[in-house]
């Protein structure tokens, strides 16, 4: 009796094994490639993790992240590459607004959609992009220019600007200097002193101030500084402290982005005003992504709304719910 169980164990065992195994009922992940620009500020260190937590495993994605170090050819490779790899979507962020007509011509040869996020792309054939979400920054600097005709309203000496540029050729350094630019135009009485290269980034924008600082005769004034994104504003404050400025006294700095960090500048008075650009566009470029998927055909352009901040809006629940 002992044997034959052991017998009808062993068969049940064996039956157990050459069953087949349970064919797995999930569906096939989404590989989505994303080239981002680099990690030269806050705001861009934010929109990377908010595109990683909205491409999530979980959520059925398998991402392919490159950093392109500030680099367009790096950008390029990048994409490249996701096309050998027959990704699904390619995610880009385009560092300046030039030069992409013949790599996205070869991702739309390969049938894979490109989805622009942040800044834009400026190519011939716009059927070379399916979606464009990001800021609108031409509408970021005349909000900007527009708190200034507001504040020099009643001055008729001359009103002088020194403009920290961000990243050359990016749609963010076209639309806000163009504001600016526009603005100078109009007021006979508003100078810009000096146009800087800071690259968005807070070293540079510190070299570039503390250098032209040194070249002024002492104590000469002037009334803005015209900060292309918060880091700027970083080096902008620390540069002029050092050459004995006070600022938001002396002089008004102006910046980009409303990081909390800025934020909390401003609401201490050592800002002026900060224009809001919102880096959380990972669940928007999701939202993309899973409107194709469906088969439906998403917005070519989707723009978010900001706000602008200066030191009487500045609240310490602000500051702390802050994501970025
Ligand atoms: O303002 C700046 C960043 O393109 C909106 O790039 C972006 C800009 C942002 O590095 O901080």
């Amino acid at each position: 009796m002992k044997r034959l169980i052991a017998v009808l164990l062993s068969m049940l065992l064996l039956c157990g094994c050459t069953e087949k195994p349970q064919e797995t009922t999930e569906p096939p992940m989404t590989v989505v490639g994303i080239s981002q620009v680099g990690a030269e500020s806050d705001w861009r260190v934010a929109n990377s993790e908010s595109m990683k937590a909205a491409f999530s495993e979980d959520k059925g994605y398998r991402l392919l992240f490159s950093d392109a170090r500030q680099k367009q050819e790096n950008q390029i490779t990048a994409v490249r590459k996701f096309i050998q790899q027959q990704v699904d979507y390619i995610v880009l962020m385009p560092l300046c607004e030039t030069g992409w007509d013949s790599v996205l011509q070869e991702a739309k040869k390969a049938g894979i959609p490109v989805i622009l996020v942040d800044r834009m792309a400026d190519v011939e054939d716009d059927s070379l992009y399916a979606a464009h979400v990001g800021s609108d920054f031409y509408g970021e600097g005349v909000s900007a220019v527009k708190w200034m005709e507001s504040r020099y309203a009643k001055r008729t000496d001359s009103i002088e600007i020194i403009h920290i540029q961000g990243t050359m050729g990016s749609t963010a350094q076209i639309g806000r200097t163009r504001a600016l630019e526009e603005a100078v135009r109009r007021h006979p009485n508003w100078q810009i002193l000096t146009c800087l290269d800071g690259d968005f980034t807070q070293a540079k924008a510190y070299e570039a101030l503390g250098d032209y600082l040194d070249t002024l005769p002492n104590s000469q004034d002037f009334d803005v500084v015209y900060c292309e994104n918060d880091n700027e504003a970083f080096g902008a404050i620390e540069a002029l402290r050092e050459h004995g400025y006070r600022v938001g006294t002396d002089v008004d700095v102006i910046c980009f982005d409303a990081t909390a960090n800025a934020l909390r500048l401003c609401g201490a008075g050592e800002i002026s005003l900060v224009v809001e650009c919102n880096p959380l566009l990972g669940p928007l470029a999701e939202e993309i992504v899973r409107t194709m998927e469906e088969g439906e055909v998403p917005p070519k352009h989707k723009y978010i709304d900001e706000r602008m901040f200066v030191q009487a809006n500045i609240t310490e629940e602000l500051i702390a719910g802050r994501e970025y």
